[in-house]
């Protein structure tokens, strides 16, 4: 089972987070420092997304991150997305980010657990590992100390998430990116959109929404982008939170055939 971060207190939902004044952790001097992760994580993620795309210099900061980069390649990547709103939109936002970065969409596989199951089911386990994937993302999915995500030898598997997990609380091998420890906790999609926006410059455009659709999936549909959140004004008016919040009601809606 997920663990949920200690501030989502959501009387209403499980999955539902509520945002606390932002007042208490303004007192710092690097108040957002380290929001909405530690920024090595952060960086260490874009690395890691970096490596196996065959990238093209968009911007100064591609470039850098490019850079940074000690190799690229282009093999099979699995994503495993939690299958709530927040998580299919931080799948789709990685999704997306990894074909502008020039990885061919059909090396690109997408594993939806069982319900009922997480991915540390030996079936799940399997099931990943038949897929022969070099790089696994797992996305929002809670953390937990575990064997390797896959049974292969030297893949890379990165865990983009917001549920509570402390530092070794994740699968042997693994690189994680959380924002459990940086409050006000941002979803997983806003995470997976913040570390993907200075990857290429047209995810702005495809992708911003895809942050708004998840997060309004986990924190309300009422949600207020107030800082540190960023401001996502233009993508409420362009989409109309109407819009964005029905979509959200349609992919959480109750399943009875997954
Ligand atoms: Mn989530």
């Amino acid at each position: 089972m997920k663990r949920l971060a200690s501030s989502f207190t959501g009387p209403q939902s499980p999955k539902r987070a509520r945002i606390g004044s932002l007042a208490s952790d303004d007192s710092g001097e690097t108040p957002r420092a380290n929001w909405p992760a530690k920024k090595e994580e952060i960086e260490a993620a874009r690395r890691f997304i970096l490596e196996w795309s065959d990238p093209k210099p968009h911007s100064e900061l591609f470039a850098r991150l490019l850079i940074l980069s000690s190799a690229t390649a282009k093999t099979r990547t699995l994503i495993v997305p939690d299958k709530d709103a927040d998580g299919l939109a931080s799948g789709s936002i990685l999704q997306q980010t990894l074909v502008l970065l020039g990885l061919p969409s059909s090396l690109i596989i997408t594993h939806l657990i069982q319900r009922g199951n997480n991915i540390h089911d030996p079936s799940e386990r399997t099931a990943m590992t038949k897929l022969s994937p070099s790089y696994v993302f797992v996305l929002d999915q809670g953390s937990r100390r575990s064997l390797p995500v896959v049974d292969i030898p030297n893949h890379r598997a990165l865990i983009i998430d917001h549920h509570q997990a402390a530092e070794d609380e994740f699968p042997s091998g693994s690189q994680h990116v959380t924002a459990c420890n940086s409050p006000p906790i941002a979803t997983s999609a806003l995470l997976t959109y913040l570390i993907c926006h200075p990857l290429h410059p047209a995810i702005e455009e495809q992708c911003a929404w895809l942050a708004v659709l998840g997060t309004h999936g986990d924190l309300g549909t009422n949600f207020k982008w107030q800082p540190p959140f960023p401001d996502m004004g233009h993508v409420l008016k362009r989409y109309t939170r109407k819009r964005l919040n029905d979509t959200v009601s349609l992919i959480n809606a109750p399943h009875s055939s997954i």
